[in-house]
């Protein structure tokens, strides 16, 4: 794509160092040559290359090293709503280091607004959010899903406009891009401990939708909406894995871990936890303990050839039915990235043959979207392992049909307050 309406086009010439197609590298064929003894040489041609690399570095070294302000300027925008977003002093802000991952590591040479749909940094009252859990500590098998928030972001911007075929509405003007949580990726406990002081302040300000990271972020992210909302979720789970297992490989945590742990500790209604995908080899027990708690569990082969929405309208009410049983709970959607087949995504952790397609899920997603969701989050998108960002695109295409769920069902009450009335 490089029409002249990408964002990622209209974004170039923000940063002053490389406005101009002839200081553009993506732009150009041939580098920008000073005039010299050596001008037409082929010595002349790699010195130009050469020095084109190091102004290059010297120029990301003096923005990364930079305050919010002066990185501001530098990029042409407007510090201000950055330090306020992060409640930081105007002089010394000590914020900068997350705009800063998140503005010049996806910046270098395609220059591109470096935000999910091109979306800008927080500000007051924008609705929804997108925030990065680079966090891939608890993987079993192929790592790399701490690469997925920069993967996703950079397939989001193939979305364009963002208009939604469906829903006929953006998210673009209602949506920001916090960038990634500042995490230590020493431990599981010590990255768990970081999140509550991030997540929270995220959550109470922003409807957000979190891009993992590996599954294990999930179980810290319901134990932070159910301390703000003051009662445990509804959950619908996509997911090749039940991850109700009870020992993460003889640790007790782990990203195969979080379903048995969230019920264990009172998080969610166990009645109203639906999961869909499941497919991998595990005991009976495991496999079926959603069930045994009394929530429902659709497996990949119970979805075999059902893509419509007339074909998946049964699941689909017994989803609904449940929930209206209890009340109509807030929900939480939480989407593993290897609920698809391999075909579909194959950059993941644990990837299973026999999975569901993107229309299967695209279709229960836009079919549920009047659920009064609160919360999502996409994770074990592995780029490493993925051809042609098949499975980053898939990712980004979700999150963006959830979000455009949301903007559409804005009569829903989509951020349903602590002590509020179920919808
Ligand atoms: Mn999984």
């Amino acid at each position: 794509m490089s029409g002249g309406g990408h964002p990622a086009d209209v974004a170039q010439g923000q940063c002053k160092h490389a406005e101009g197609p002839e200081k553009n590298f993506r732009n150009r064929r041939e580098p920008t040559v000073r005039k010299g003894p050596f001008a037409d040489t082929q010595l002349s041609h790699l010195t130009g290359r050469l020095a084109t690399v190091v102004r290059w570095c010297v120029h990301l070294r003096v923005v990364g090293t930079a305050s919010a302000p002066e990185q501001a300027i530098w990029l042409k925008t407007d510090a201000a709503p950055i330090q306020q977003s992060c409640g930081a002093p105007t002089d010394n802000p000590p914020c900068h280091h997350r705009h800063r991952w998140t503005t010049t590591l996806t910046t270098f040479a395609f220059l591109s607004q470096p935000g999910f749909l091109a979306a800008p940094a927080p500000q007051p009252g924008t609705p929804f959010a997108v925030a990065g859990i680079a966090w891939d500590g608890s993987t079993t098998n192929r790592p790399g899903a701490r690469m997925a928030p920069r993967a996703i972001r950079q397939a989001s911007q193939m979305l364009c406009d963002g208009t939604h075929p469906l829903f006929d509405v953006s998210p673009l003007g209602q949506l920001c891009d916090a960038g990634d949580l500042q995490l230590p990726n020493t431990s599981l406990e010590r990255m768990r401990a970081a999140m509550p002081a991030q997540v929270e302040p995220l959550i109470r300000a922003h409807h957000m939708a979190w891009l993992g990271g590996d599954h294990s972020i999930t179980l810290p992210l319901l134990q932070a909406y159910q301390a703000w909302l003051g009662r445990p979720l509804a959950v619908v789970h996509f997911d090749a894995h039940c991850d109700t297992w009870t020992n993460h490989f003889g640790e007790p945590s782990g990203h195969g871990t979080w379903v048995y742990e969230a019920m264990q500790q009172g998080l969610v209604l166990d009645a109203c936890f639906s999961q869909i995908g499941i497919r991998s080899a595990g005991e009976r027990s495991a496999r079926d303990f959603v069930a045994t708690r009394g929530g429902q569990i659709f497996t990949a082969r119970s979805l075999r050839g059902l893509e419509s929405p007339a074909q998946l309208a049964p699941m689909l009410a017994a989803i609904r039915q449940r929930l209206a049983e209890h009340g109509n709970p807030p929900v939480y959607l939480s989407l593993d990235i290897d609920c698809l087949d391999p075909a579909f995504a194959p950059g993941t952790g644990t990837p299973e043959p026999g999975g569901m397609n993107t229309n299967q899920v695209l279709t229960i997603l836009e079919e549920l979207a009047d659920l009064p969701f609160v919360g999502m989050d996409c994770v074990e998108v592995s780029p490493p392992y993925d051809h042609s960002e098949l499975s980053s695109q898939a990712a980004a295409a979700f999150v963006w049909t959830y979000l455009c769920g949301r903007v559409a069902n804005a009569d829903v009450q989509t951020r349903m307050q602590p002590g509020a009335a179920p919808v």
